[in-house]
């Protein structure tokens, strides 16, 4: 039988009742790419195994489908007809997307501004009711907190505990893709924390091993590398401009119990590392998603990591095509010549 999704797959390690009606978009299966061209870059000779988890190839282009699917479930079962969230972007994709096929409705706040645009193409093209707030995502978060106090409506953030028990499969998909072990290193972004505090639970529940647990955030928005709640966070990696995580406890735990490292890397090393990926291995992501690779690097450069014959696992959490904005800044621009043979000859041979 193909690939079913996430539930199905790991149904045995997930809490739903028996007859619950799964609503997926058959997400996860997700490549774990190698990366050895990149691994020779950021430890050379060292006989690094890097592999990427490239989570942007879920069905609405990054990880939060994994989350999605067993929040969206949950929520049709409990008889819920509304959900809500606040987001950077992706959760609001993803949450709009699985709402619409369930036939619930989703409202989604978003940090005016500040959300890339194939997020918010994409939560406008599921009919979501997109609210662009005049305040960051900590405040749209804040406002969804307490407006399901007031009405009977279904909170789809990382506080809600679904989202971590269909995110964990992601640490599943890893042994599994490894052959049954799990990598020395686990690498990842981190904004409000939900992937780090599942990958951990995931981990842990499958008994095959566990990993230490790198987790990069953004100088600019770096809460949980401060031990201080960032008031006004910034970056340029929009997807973690967060500056007082909901999961940030569980984070810590993460970090503790894994013998782990949060650290915080600058805008200028995620873009390093975001064109490291797309240029030398062919893997293109969102900004946000580089963090990772970015945290490695640094890590190792700074000899707190030693990679000889250790095997990483970076997770690439969003698909490239989410903010082209970025993207096309950051490019050197198109070469212009007329429609002429001669041109380009002498273009290519110059
Ligand atoms: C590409 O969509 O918080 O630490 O509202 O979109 O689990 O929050 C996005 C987060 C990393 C951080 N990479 O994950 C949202 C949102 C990408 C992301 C993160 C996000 P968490």
């Amino acid at each position: 039988m193909s690939w079913q999704g996430v539930i199905h797959q790991y149904r045995d390690y997930l809490p739903f009742d028996a007859d619950v009606q799964i609503v997926t978009l058959n997400e996860g299966n997700t490549p774990l790419v190698a990366a050895p061209r990149l691994a020779e870059l950021i430890a050379p000779g060292a006989n690094l195994r890097l592999f990427l988890k490239y989570e942007g190839l879920n069905p609405t282009g990054s990880f939060k489908d994994r989350g999605m699917t067993a929040a969206i479930t949950q929520a049709v079962a409990e008889g819920s007809k509304t959900v809500i969230c606040a987001s950077t972007g992706n959760t609001a994709a993803s949450a709009a997307a699985y709402a619409a096929r369930a036939g619930l409705r989703c409202l989604v706040l978003v940090p005016e501004g500040k959300i890339a645009l194939g997020k918010l193409a994409a939560c406008l093209a599921y009919g979501a009711d997109v609210i662009s707030i005049d305040g960051s995502f900590d405040e749209g978060l804040d406002m969804v907190r307490a407006i399901v106090e007031r009405q009977p409506v279904t909170l789809v953030n990382s506080i809600n505990p679904w989202r971590l028990e269909g995110q964990k499969t992601g640490s599943f998909e890893i042994i599994d893709q490894l052959g049954g072990q799990a990598p020395d290193w686990h690498c990842l972004p981190v904004g409000n924390a939900g992937n780090i505090s599942a990958y951990w639970m995931g981990y842990k529940q499958y008994g095959k091993g566990l990993p230490r647990v790198l987790g990069g955030q953004a100088t600019g928005s770096a809460p949980i590398v401060t031990g201080k709640v960032v008031e006004k966070p910034e970056t340029l990696a929009t997807a973690i401009r967060i500056g007082n995580p909901a999961r940030w406890r569980q984070a810590l735990e993460a970090l503790d119990e894994s013998d782990g490292i949060i650290t915080a890397v600058t805008d200028e090393k995620i873009l390093e590392s975001w064109h490291l990926l797309a240029k030398r291995e062919g893997v293109f992501v969102e900004p946000a998603s580089a963090t990772g690779v970015a945290a490695l690097k640094q890590q190792i450069e700074r000899g707190a990591i030693d990679p000889t014959n250790k095997t990483a696992v970076c997770v690439l959490t969003g698909h490239g095509l989410k903010d082209p904005g970025t993207a096309v800044d950051q490019a050197t621009p198109p070469i212009s010549m007329p429609a002429d043979i001669d041109a380009l000859e002498n273009y290519l041979t110059s």
